[in-house]
This record gives structure tokens, C-alpha cells and sequence, in this order.
């Protein structure tokens, strides 16, 4: 396998909204270039990219998947590296994950669609590190695609940045070919044929938009650059060998978003898609600087992304595989890594060997001699590497951010079905929360389950598939739980002293603490304001830890108690019987006594939630909202849809999507996030309360 240096490498994301069709414009490209034998099909689960057993049961992109295309003249042949991303709501942090590493998004949008939610969102995380974007609108040859509708909805969502570089020829199933408006030449091709154009004139009927489009295209790209618009007025229009390397400049200053058009499943479009990709995307070696925090204590650490600058290596993916054990996706920010080479994680302070280096082509594994900066590899068994790590020359300590992820919206009570599947249940979650960012698995400390969350329910239904294709263990899921808190809304002064006197050592600890309401998100916080020494020092972290311990076993109905203050300020102690025990049990009771009095509540999760309904059903929505005790933020509408912002409590959220998919007919969309917490209405606390007690039934009370 050849080694490609910065200048010919090009790293993209796919991005987009589910179904877009941008697995399938990997396999185009892959078969285009001859990377594949066989076009790859979504729907048969012969995609490269979609590759795993859940992918291809469910027919979509789940994972970030990565592949690659040698493309251009033989002494200026690119490598496109293509991460192909999912762009089902409840996976799209993926998508997120992968952007750091890439120098360009190929935003894929459904030429019937036009942009969907996902669209917005995706290019959201892309506006935040200002990425470089190219709009790829797929799926031309469907029934119904329309470019001037499509390149509407474009603008409108994204402004007038938004430029076409061509004009499908055909529509529909009639879709052949596309007039590149830079050069002003034709391409025609077969239906589902190899996916190389053939060259030839601009069709007459096409001939009068070609040229507005191409004017319009030369005065954005000439706008406030002098020379160019000089050289514009003189002569008309601008030459290619100006027009190409402005074209390229205004795309990675994120100046203009290029518009191009295919059909994936028809490899219409194709091969001028990946020229395109050559000469006007960013080379990794045009990656802007990247900053991180030096591993050690020295001053702030950059990388220019050369060969030159020590090797530094970000894992931005890791795999659980049950067989080849973790690998771990990542890319060379600066340097060369070779084969072999032993690298310092910086994150976690250890020493890996990257042994077998590869790419990836989908899940096969390339091997490969060296990795230049701005390349993307892959590498099986490191020891302690997870994603979002940093490694790099030991002698040259960096560490770049990681990417932020929204808390999950979704808890179940996990249960092993049989004795058997309750040891491979941990093992296997944890190999799973490996891979997957946004599980997670604990235990709850009131009931003592087992507890997972996720970012949805299709989401947590992969992992219970995965847990026993992978791992053999098969676990019952049980109604989600609401995390509820408890917190105070009033004041208390209380004393809490524990005295015991059975024969021999006594126990004596005495404080007494004044509690008080925090701000929401303000936890907990813990004032020693004892003077004169009443309590001698060693027993204060005693006190603390009984009020911690208690204030998590929870007072109401068995939620921790948050956003509490307590100011511990007077006390005493016996010089034989005082201990630790002693002052943490004094801490607990001082605990009880305050929450007696501070007028305890019980406060609940509240969701913010975006959902994106045909306007006819606008009315149901908003009512249905108003029922689960929601309250509506905003409005909006797009191209015949609602678009409704709102708040509403997790609780009354926990089947939204079964139920949207009901009200709808299957035709409503929506994403959730959880917000804040907020106070329990009245009216509800005293059902929780009684709910909880009746779960916790068995448990033992803990003696006092
Ligand atoms: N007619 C037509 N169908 C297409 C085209 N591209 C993709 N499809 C079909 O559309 C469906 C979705 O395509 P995918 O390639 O999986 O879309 P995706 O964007 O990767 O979807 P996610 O992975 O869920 O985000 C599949 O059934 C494809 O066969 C196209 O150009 N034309
Ligand atoms: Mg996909």
C-alpha cells in the first residue's frame, strides 16, 4: 500500500439526515475508483462501511465507518479518506466525534428531502470548529427529486454561501448526467453503470442556466478580491487556472458551500464527485493549526499538522471486537508514526506499541509501513487507550480537547435473564461503553439495580442485541427510571449527637449544623465553621462523610438529596468514647433532623425536546405536549413542516417516540436532551414518593 504525505491526502465526513444516502455514495465512490469488486448495497448489507451485524439487520450506519479511494492522474493520485457517518438522530453523536479529525463534511442531503433536522444539526457541530463543507445532494434519481426545490431549502436554511458547482441533466429515473459549471463541460452516464462520466457538450436546453449559474459562481468566488474582480470586468468571466485555486480557497474559508449532485445507487455523478473532492476540498496538510493542553506542566502546546513536528496521534473511535479485541481509530495530527513505534499516552500516562499499523476498508484491515500527518489509521490491542485519548513522542507532552456529548435521555433497569448471563453482563457492557460514547452502566444506590442509559430506545435495543450476539448474555430490560433528585426549599439549625454506653468503649459524637436551599446544579457544599476547637479537626471529614453518605441514601423516597449548603459550627466530644464512627453517625442524624424541617422536595429531570411534524399534524403535537405537562418554547416552519421547541419532565417522556410515531402515521421526528432539574408539582410528589417506597419494599432499613 502506497504512503500518502498531507498534500495528498483529503479526510472527509459524511454527514447527514438518516437515509440520506451516504453509505451508498461511499460504495459509489469505492466501486468508481476500482477499491471494490462488487457495488456495495445498504439493503443487502454488502455496504463497506455498514458492516456490523446491527448495521446490516437494520439497514443503517450506526457507527462511524471508514474507507478509502486512490483518486487522480498517477503523479498527483489523492487518498480520500471517507468516514462515513449515521445520521439517525439517536447516533448522530458519531458524527460529532468524527469532525475533529476531518478536514472537510460532505453534507449529504436527499434530493427529495431537501435539508431535514439532522441536516441542521450536523451543520451545527460544523459551524462550531468552522469546518469546511461541501453539500452533496444524493438520490437525484428518485421520484419526486428536484434540484431547484433542494437548492431552495438549502439556502434558506444556510444562506446564500450555498452555490451550486453543477446542474443535474435529466431528472427522475431520467437523471443521466451533470454540467460542471466551473469549467462549463457535460458528463453523461449509464444507470447504475461504472460511474465514469463521458465528456461532451452542454445540452442545449441547459445551455442559457449553465451560463447565469457560471457567472453567478465566477462573481461570488472574484467577490472582495480585487485582482480577481478586475481580471472579471475586463475580460467577462475569470480563467480556469485563477478560478480553480480561488474556488478551493473560498471552500476552506468557509466563504462558499459547493453544491453537487448525484445518485449513489445509480453512480451517477461520481467520478467528478471525487475530482471535486481533489481539487477543492482542504488537503490535510491546510489543516489550521490545532491547539491542546501540554501533558505536562509546561506551557500551552500547538501542532501545525506537519511531518516535520514530533508524532502525535488522537483516537477518535474505538471498536470492541469480540474476537480481534479493541482497535482504536485515530489520526496523526503531526509527525510520522511508523509501524512498531511506541508512543506515550498522555492522557493516561502509560506506554502503547502500535503494532500493525492499517487503514481501514471497512472492516478490513490494510496494513501500511507509516502514517504521515493528517493521515487515519487503525491499530489493534493498546493496553489502556480509549477514545478522545492523546499519544504522541514522549518528550513532547500534548494533549488536544475531546469532543462534548449531551447526557443521555434514556434509562432502563437492566436484569440478567438466568445466574449465568449475570457475569457476562458487566464484562460485556463494559466492553461495549468502549465503543459506544454515550452509554452508560451503573448501579443505582437506592435499589441496588443495574441501570443503563443511552440516547434513546433504538439505541439501548442495539446494545441489548449486541450484548447477546457478542457476549451470550441475555438480560430483561425493565421500565425506565426516572432519575429523580431531592433537594430542600427551607432552612433548619439542628443539633445530631450520638451517644452510646454498652459496657467497655463508649461511642460519643456531637455537632450541630445549620442546612440551607443552594441554586439548582449547585449540589453540595460543606462549611467548616467550627471555632475553639469543639470538635477537634480529625473528626470534621467524619461529619462531612455521614451527611454526604445519608444525603445520597436520599430522605422523601430514596433519591440523593442536591443543591444543599451546610455550615457546620459548634459540637463536642469525649476524650475516650469520640471516634470516627461516632462523628459520622452524628453527621447522619444531624442530617435527618435538618431535612425534618428544611422543607424537603423532590425535583424532576426536564427534557428539552425539538419536534419536527407535516404542519397537518401541528395541532395534535402541541395538545399531546400540553397533557404530558409541557411547555412549548418556540415555533418555526419549514417547507411544510412544524418544527416545535418545548420543555417537558422526562416522566411524562419516557414512550415519546413510540407514541410520535402513533400520532403521526410514522411521519414526525424528534430529539431530546435532558436540560435541568426542576421542582415536582405537589400534586405528583406524594404518587412518587409512594411509588418509590412500594419499589424499595424489601429493602432492609439500615439500623440507625
Ligand atoms: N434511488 C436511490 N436510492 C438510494 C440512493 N442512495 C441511497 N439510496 C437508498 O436509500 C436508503 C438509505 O441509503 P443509505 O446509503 O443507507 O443512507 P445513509 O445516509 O447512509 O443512512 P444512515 O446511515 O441511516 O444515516 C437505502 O435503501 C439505499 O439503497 C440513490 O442515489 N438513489
Ligand atoms: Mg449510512
Amino acid at each position: 500500500m502506497k504512503v500518502y504525505e498531507g498534500a495528498n491526502l483529503r479526510n472527509l465526513a459524511l454527514i447527514g439526515h438518516g437515509r440520506a444516502g451516504k453509505t451508498t455514495l461511499v460504495s459509489a465512490m469505492l466501486q468508481t475508483a476500482g477499491a471494490t469488486q462488487r457495488f456495495g448495497h445498504v439493503d443487502d448489507g454488502t455496504a463497506t462501511t455498514d458492516y456490523d451485524e446491527e448495521e446490516i439487520a437494520r439497514k443503517m450506519s450506526i457507527a462511524t465507518g471508514l474507507a478509502f479511494v486512490e483518486w487522480g492522474k498517477d503523479s498527483g493520485k489523492v487518498k480520500i479518506n471517507l468516514l462515513d457517518t449515521p445520521g439517525f438522530n439517536m447516533f448522530v453523536h458519531e458524527a460529532k466525534m468524527t469532525l475533529p479529525v476531518v478536514d472537510a463534511a460532505l453534507v449529504v442531503v436527499d434530493g427529495v428531502a431537501g435539508v431535514e433536522v439532522v441536516t441542521e444539526r450536523v451543520w451545527g457541530y460544523c459551524e462550531e470548529i468552522n469546518l469546511p463543507r461541501m453539500i452533496v445532494v444524493s438520490r437525484m434519481d428518485r421520484e419526486r427529486a428536484d434540484a431547484t426545490r433542494t437548492l431552495d431549502s438549502l439556502t434558506k436554511a444556510f444562506g446564500r454561501a450555498v452555490t451550486p458547482l453543477q446542474l443535474p441533466i435529466g431528472s427522475e429515473k431520467n437523471l443521466s448526467g451533470i454540467v460542471d459549471l466551473v469549467r462549463m463541460k457535460a458528463y453523461s452516464y449509464e444507470m447504475g453503470g461504472s460511474g465514469k462520466g463521458k465528456e461532451g457538450p452542454i445540452p442545449a436546453n441547459l445551455a442559457d442556466a449553465a451560463k447565469e449559474a457560471h457567472e453567478k459562481l465566477v462573481e461570488l468566488v472574484a467577490e472582495g478580491k480585487d485582482e480577481l474582480m478586475e481580471e472579471f470586468f475586463e475580460k467577462g468571466t475569470i480563467p480556469e487556472e485563477h478560478l480553480v485555486p480561488a474556488l478551493h480557497e473560498a471552500i476552506r474559508e468557509d466563504k462558499i458551500f459547493p453544491v453537487l449532485f448525484t445518485s449513489g445507487l445509480g453512480n451517477i455523478g461520481v467520478d467528478e464527485l471525487m475530482d471535486f473532492i481533489v481539487d477543492y476540498t482542504p488537503a490535510a496538510s491546510e489543516h489550521h493549526a490545532i491547539a491542546g493542553q501540554p501533558g505536562g506542566n509546561g506551557a500551552p502546546a500547538e501542532r501545525k499538522g506537519t511531518d516535520a513536528e514530533p508524532a502525535s496521534v488522537y483516537v477518535f473511535k474505538t471498536v470492541s471486537d469480540p474476537f480481534a479485541g479493541r482497535i482504536s481509530y485515530f489520526k496523526v495530527f503531526s509527525g510520522v508514526l511508523k509501524n512498531d513505534a511506541t508512543l506515550q499516552n498522555f492522557t493516561r500516562n502509560t506506554a502503547e506499541k502500535f503494532a500493525h499499523i492499517s487503514l481501514m476498508q471497512g472492516k478490513q484491515a490494510v496494513p501500511i509501513q507509516e502514517l504521515h500527518a493528517g493521515d487515519v489509521g487503525a491499530v489493534a490491542k493498546l493496553k489502556d487507550t480509549l477514545t478522545g485519548d492523546t499519544l504522541g513522542e514522549k518528550t513532547a507532552p500534548i494533549q488536544y480537547p475531546g469532543v462534548k456529548l449531551p447526557e443521555p435521555a434514556i434509562t432502563f433497569a437492566i436484569e440478567p435473564k438466568t445466574r449465568a448471563d449475570e457475569d457476562k453482563l458487566g464484562v460485556g457492557l463494559h466492553k461495549l461503553m468502549e465503543e459506544d460514547a454515550m452509554l452508560r452502566f451503573f448501579r443505582d444506590p437506592q435499589t441496588k439495580e443495574f441501570l443503563i442509559a443511552g440516547t434513546g430506545q433504538q439505541h439501548i435495543e442495539v446494545v441489548v442485541s449486541k450484548m447477546k450476539k457478542r457476549y451470550h448474555a441475555e438480560v430483561v430490560l425493565k421500565a425506565p427510571k426516572v432519575p429523580y433528585r431531592e433537594t430542600i426549599r427551607g432552612k433548619a439549625d439542628v443539633q445530631g449527637r450520638h451517644k452510646k454506653q454498652t459496657g467497655g468503649h463508649g461511642q460519643y459524637g456531637d455537632c450541630k449544623i445549620k442546612m440551607e436551599p443552594l441554586p439548582r446544579g449547585g449540589d453540595f457544599e460543606f462549611v467548616n465553621d467550627i471555632f475553639g476547637g469543639a470538635i477537634p479537626k480529625n473528626y470534621i471529614p467524619p461529619v462531612e462523610k455521614g451527611i454526604r453518605d445519608a444525603a445520597a441514601r436520599g430522605y422523601l423516597a430514596g433519591y440523593p438529596v442536591v443543591d444543599f449548603k451546610v455550615v457546620l459550627y459548634d459540637g463536642s466530644y469525649h476524650d475516650v468514647d469520640s471516634n470516627d464512627l461516632s462523628f459520622q453517625m452524628a453527621g447522619r442524624i444531624a442530617f435527618k433532623k435538618a431535612m425534618e424541617v428544611a422543607k424537603p422536595t423532590l425535583l424532576e429531570p426536564i427534557m428539552t425536546v425539538e419536534i419536527t411534524v407535516p404542519d397537518e399534524f401541528a395541532g395534535t403535537i402541541m395538545g399531546d405536549l400540553n397533557s404530558r405537562r409541557g411547555r412549548i418554547q418556540g415555533m418555526d416552519n419549514k417547507s411544510g413542516n412544524t418544527i416545535v421547541k418545548a420543555e417537558a419532565p422526562m416522566a411524562e417522556m419516557l414512550t415519546y417516540g413510540a407514541d410520535l410515531t402513533s400520532m403521526t402515521q410514522g411521519r414526525g421526528s424528534f430529539n431530546m436532551e435532558m436540560h435541568h432539574y426542576d421542582v415536582v408539582p405537589a400534586q405528583l410528589q406524594e404518587k412518587i414518593i409512594e411509588q418509590s417506597k412500594r419499589e424499595r419494599g424489601e429493602q432492609p432499613q439500615e439500623e440507625e
